[in-house]
């Protein structure tokens, strides 16, 4: 194991990580701009550097600053927590040719899912099942496309290779409006990544997004950790994950984790990863695939008892996965509601200080924030304060509970999302369970019409 790794972020993933590293022994060395100087994670950090002024551009993306902070305090890897520079293949080539270690898939891989058109024909290729459309990018001869659109059928939905996440993409209901369509799509994209690349899908009109974690050692071994509902979204932020994701059978979710695992085998990915999929009338379709850590892990971590960061560091050092398939059985239900720091149904943020911190506890409770009475939120990154993750035998154990949870969380002095929370758990049909990526939207626009 390392003897100190680097964590290349900050609020509450910087101390997820760092928690991981204590309970293996690791020192920790954090990094962080003038803004988060008095951070929770930069006070428990063994060592702390600071990489910079306030906005991220000049911090916590700055690459030089990064490697010399790692130099000058020994760091033997660096791991990169989400968003930022996590799934930047250049920062990772960038760490391995400075002699650290990266935590996480080689570059080539990260370059490989972080262009849509050759992560989606490497899947189609390792045998998981994809959108229906016609595989690699859109030609440039109009007769072409219009071919192309007819024979996948509308509506289609034209997304850039550079994009993801919900960026670059654009839906086609008519072949009036298909050439048009791909000529801004891909102009935004030129623009937006550098890439006017686009190819073409077949719209799912009312999908779930289900996603697979996988676990991937240097030496081919692979294994599914099951799967995770981020159906409750507003805008392509998630707002209410769980794991597992409702409705499904042990059968699906087996045959679905086995083709992911399968398929980490064949592209010898290395790391903690996640399969994302649209899931619509009982079958998976293959969107993206997301090369690190994510915000919602904790709900898998809590019905596999696996510590997927811990993992990751275990991975990066060279170590074998110590269990196989078998041995990787889910227990109950998790759900996670993220605790934004903005106005619970305008969405604008709200920095500011907190004055009144109190968080719940109890029976399969965790909270990850790194948040305190007096913390004061800083206006310059995302506006997530914290998690609260609720465990229970059952999905109505677990609702309930959190239910109970966010009754006891009082965050003064800011606005937060926790009434938007509360309303949720209490929505009949997220209670039955199984809503699409369009469900808190239309809940919204519904409430806001007043109906
Ligand atoms: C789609 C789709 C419907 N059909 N692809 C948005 C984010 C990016 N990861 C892919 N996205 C979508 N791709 C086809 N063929 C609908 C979406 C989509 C979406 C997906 C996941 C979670 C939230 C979403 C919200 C709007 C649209």
């Amino acid at each position: 194991m390392f003897e100190k790794i680097l964590i290349a972020n900050r609020g509450e993933i910087a101390l997820r990580i760092q928690r991981a590293c204590r309970e293996l022994g690791v020192k920790t060395v954090a990094v962080h701009s003038e803004a988060d100087a008095d951070a929770k994670y930069v006070r428990l950090a063994d060592e702390s550097v600071c990489i910079g002024p306030a906005q991220s551009s000049a911090s916590y993306l700055n690459v030089p600053a990064i490697i010399s902070a790692a130099e000058v305090t020994d760091a033997e890897a660096i791991h990169p927590g989400y968003g930022f520079l996590s799934e930047n293949a250049d920062f990772a080539e960038r760490v391995e040719k400075s002699g650290f270690v990266f935590i996480g898939p080689r570059p080539e891989t990260i370059r490989l899912m972080g262009d849509k058109v050759s992560a989606k024909n490497a899947m189609l290729k390792a045998g998981v099942p994809v959108v229906p459309g016609v595989d690699g990018a859109l030609p440039d001869d109009p007769q072409e496309i219009i071919r192309i659109a007819r024979s996948i059928g509308y509506p289609v939905i034209i997304k850039a290779s550079g994009g993801g996440g919900g960026r670059g993409m654009r839906v086609v209901y008519t072949e009036a409006a298909l050439l048009n369509g791909v000529n801004t799509t891909r102009a935004e994209a030129g623009a937006a990544f550098g890439n006017p690349t686009v190819y073409i899908e077949k719209f799912l009109e009312n999908p779930r997004h289900i996603e697979v974690q996988v676990l991937a050692d240097e030496y081919r071994n692979a294994v599914s950790l099951g799967t995770r509902d981020c159906s409750m979204q507003r805008r392509h932020q998630k707002v209410v994950e769980e794991a597992p994701a409702p409705g499904l059978t042990a059968r699906e979710v087996a045959r679905i984790g086995d083709r992911c695992a399968e398929a980490c085998r064949k592209i010898a990915y290395r790391g903690a990863g996640t399969f994302e999929f649209l899931y619509e009338k009982g079958e998976f379709f293959f969107i993206e695939m997301n090369t690190r850590v994510q915000v919602e892990h904790p709900v898998t971590e809590m019905i596999t008892g696996i510590d997927i960061v811990q993992s990751q560091l275990r991975i990066a050092a060279g170590e074998k996965l110590p269990f196989k398939q078998r041995d990787i059985q889910s227990h109950g239900h998790a759900i996670e509601c993220r605790i934004n720091a903005e106005h619970p149904y305008k969405f604008t943020p709200s920095p500011g200080r907190i004055t009144s911190w109190h968080v719940p506890g109890g029976p399969g409770i965790r909270v990850d924030s790194h948040a305190f009475a007096n913390y004061i939120v800083p206006p310059y990154y995302d506006s997530l304060i914290g998690k609260l993750i609720a465990y229970g035998d059952t999905r109505e154990q677990a609702i309930a509970r959190m239910r109970i949870a966010l009754s006891e969380m009082v965050v003064e002095g800011i606005l937060t999302n926790l009434p938007l929370h509360q309303e949720i758990m209490l929505d009949g049909e997220f209670v039955r369970g199984g809503t699409s990526i369009h469900y808190l939207e239309q809940k919204l626009a519904q409430a806001s019409r007043g109906e």
